[in-house]
């Protein structure tokens, strides 16, 4: 072994194979820092080949000593006339940051594969010593990042931030970030090949320079004791150039708390504060503090909401009190431009559906969305399903996708941590049992709660037939005993017989668990009327919907539910000329936001509904 080693070091000393860098320490609540936004325009040049990434003996640039001025990222013009450079950033189209390409260029709609895009940009450092972190709210799917003709490193996942530290390669002219983004899918990818959304391409959220001091806080958890709902417990993390033994002071003005913390020598500090005064956050009340961290060098802020989530037998309790989760499920894409959402604009205009509708909860399907819809849903007070992009058939067996979904849970639950409203992490979606799934996703349960032991965890699993009358369905799934909230998704009346297969089914749940429903639904064009048992009519919809409520209702441990879904969203699995065109079509509400029939069915249940 050891000779083996010696062998690879020896290697890979003379080959220097510069390994791909992970992004640095994710920084939570990047809305509250001192930020310069690089939102807007950059050149984007569209590379089906990786022409500007590989050699022409597909050897990856990047990796190599002395990178070729064919290499995109070194971002190269000819110096002289007779130089021989086939590409131009400053010449090329441009595009808008964030924003998935697919909607902003026809030529894009269906693209799959790799575009690179340059930003250039002038830097004045406030202070010499400051630190600068490039940050990226999310690309689909794998990012290559450059500054400056350097490489920064790759972050895989289409839907979690990712920030570099760039203080050393910033220049006060002519910066230029080169970032490119793949959104090929792939069978060890997370999710894998086969999904039922648009597979959105780009730079789709905000990218910005984050700038902190040279020792920063980098990391906090607040939240309630969820034994004791009148201490304020949790830790803060200093990062950066001398973290140990340095003062933190916590402040919640507006309950009267002021405390003083000293770091430990990582940085660290916890802290139990006991306050019998707190407002708690609920769906009737969404409170939030401002709570601030002061150091030496720094105030940052954020908005905070106190509550506790737990379960006791069948009830969900927030603040100790049984609730009723009356949700639907979402997408992420905007019903203002039709695209992928990432604007509080977009995220006003749904979360005001659900009000409308009498909703106190959302399901975020089938991904992390992003943070101004959580943070918003934190102050509308609504609360909120996360969910892991773990979906269908993705690759058990396989180490790197594990460490790929473990990766993405982890900067999920980094970024949403400190929100209220979040009350459920979802580690997947419809999976099908078998040993190698039921391990893979018991390691990312056990993860989730070692990193946040205060919410619920779910999935939604997949329901079975009795064996001895397929009109009772049952939960056999094994991952049962390990999550709190039972969830499943049903389509009887749609994937299975018609609606009034409800009349005659029965639900016999075994365990002593709260059950949310993740899904149940039916498809209809909106503006299409006739016969309630004339498939993409609204009047099949109503109808699935009346019935599907009407045999729920009968599950005594019904908890909630999020049926699917609120807004028609796009899918290349859904071809069918003039009903569907690319548009799953189980939306309440159509993307042009025309409501259907069924909206009013739902709204009308969740208005009695205690
Ligand atoms: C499901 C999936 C969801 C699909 C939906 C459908 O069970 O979880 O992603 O879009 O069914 O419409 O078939």
């Amino acid at each position: 072994m050891k000779k083996f080693l010696l062998v690879l070091l020896f290697v890979l000393g003379h080959h220097t194979i510069i390994r791909s860098q992970a992004p640095d320490a994710l920084l939570i609540n990047t809305h509250n820092r001192k930020t310069t936004t690089l939102n807007g325009s950059w050149h984007y040049i569209v590379d089906p080949y990786e022409n500007g990434y590989y050699n022409y003996r597909y050897e990856p640039f990047d990796q190599q000593k002395q990178p070729s001025a064919n290499a995109y990222f070194t971002n190269t013009k000819p110096q002289s006339p007779s130089d021989l450079i086939e590409y131009n950033f400053d010449e090329a189209n441009t595009i808008q940051v964030p924003g998935d390409w697919n909607t902003q260029t026809e030529k894009l709609y269906y693209y799959e594969g790799s575009i690179w895009y340059k930003k250039s940009f002038d830097y004045t450092k406030a202070k010499d010593d400051n630190k600068v972190f490039l940050y990226v709210g999310a690309a689909n799917y794998k990012t290559e990042a450059y500054l400056n003709g350097k490489k920064l490193g790759t972050h895989i996942g289409g839907f979690t931030p990712f920030n570099f530290e760039v203080t050393q390669l910033l220049k006060e002219k002519d910066n230029f970030i080169i970032l490119k983004v793949d959104n090929k899918r792939t069978k060890e990818g997370v999710p894998t090949l086969n999904t039922d959304w648009w597979n959105y391409g780009g730079i789709t959220r905000d990218v910005k320079l984050i700038k902190t001091p040279p020792t920063y806080v980098g990391d906090y958890f607040i939240h309630l004791d969820n034994e004791d709902n009148t201490i304020i417990t949790g830790e803060i993390n200093l990062l950066g150039e001398a973290p140990q033994e340095r003062k933190v002071t916590l402040e919640i003005s507006e309950l009267g708390i002021k405390k003083n913390l000293i770091t430990d020598a990582l940085g660290k500090a916890t802290f139990q504060i006991k306050s019998r005064k707190i407002e708690y956050w609920s769906p009737r009340t969404p409170k939030l503090y401002t709570v601030t961290f002061t150091t030496d060098d720094e105030e940052l802020h954020d908005q905070i909401g106190f509550r506790t989530i737990t379960t006791r037998n069948r009830d969900i309790l927030l603040n100790g009190v049984p609730i009723v989760l009356k949700g639907i499920s979402l997408h992420e894409e905007s019903p203002i431009t039709k695209g992928r959402a990432n604007s509080r604009a977009d995220a006003k205009k749904v979360l005001g559906w659900i009000k409308e509708m009498g909703g106190n909860y959302v399901r975020l399907s089938h991904y992390p969305h992003n943070e101004h819809i959580v943070r918003l849903a934190d102050e509308m007070g609504i609360m909120v399903w996360e969910e892991n992009p773990v979906y269908w058939t993705i690759q058990w067996s396989n180490p790197d996708t594990y460490a790929n979904a473990e990766n993405q849970l982890k900067e999920m639950i980094q970024r949403d941590k400190n929100r209220a409203a979040v009350i459920i992490w979802s580690m997947a979606n419809e999976t099908p049992v078998s040993d190698a799934r039921n391990n893979f996703l018991s390691s990312l349960i056990k993860t989730t709660r070692k990193t946040d032991p205060t919410r619920l965890i779910s999935a939604a699993l997949e329901q079975s037939s009795s064996e001895i009358n397929p009109n009772i369905k049952h939960i056999d799934d094994p991952l049962a005993n390990l999550v709190d909230i039972l969830s499943f998704n049903q389509y009887l009346g749609w994937y299975v017989g018609t609606p009034e297969i409800c009349k005659i089914t029965k639900w016999e749940i075994d365990q002593n668990k709260p059950v949310v429903i993740s899904e149940f639904g039916a498809g209809a064009k909106q503006g299409l009327h006739g016969d309630k048992n004339a498939r993409w009519t609204e009047e099949y919809q109503e109808y699935l919907y009346m019935e599907t409520l009407e045999m729920l209702q009968k599950i005594d441990q019904l908890r909630g539910m999020s049926p699917w879904i609120l807004v028609d969203f796009r899918s290349p699995r859904r071809p069918l000329p003039k009903i569907q065109d690319d548009y799953n079509r189980k939306g309440l509400i159509s993307e042009d936001g025309k409501k259907k029939k069924a909206f009013w069915v739902l709204k009308n249940f969740y208005n009695t509904w205690e």
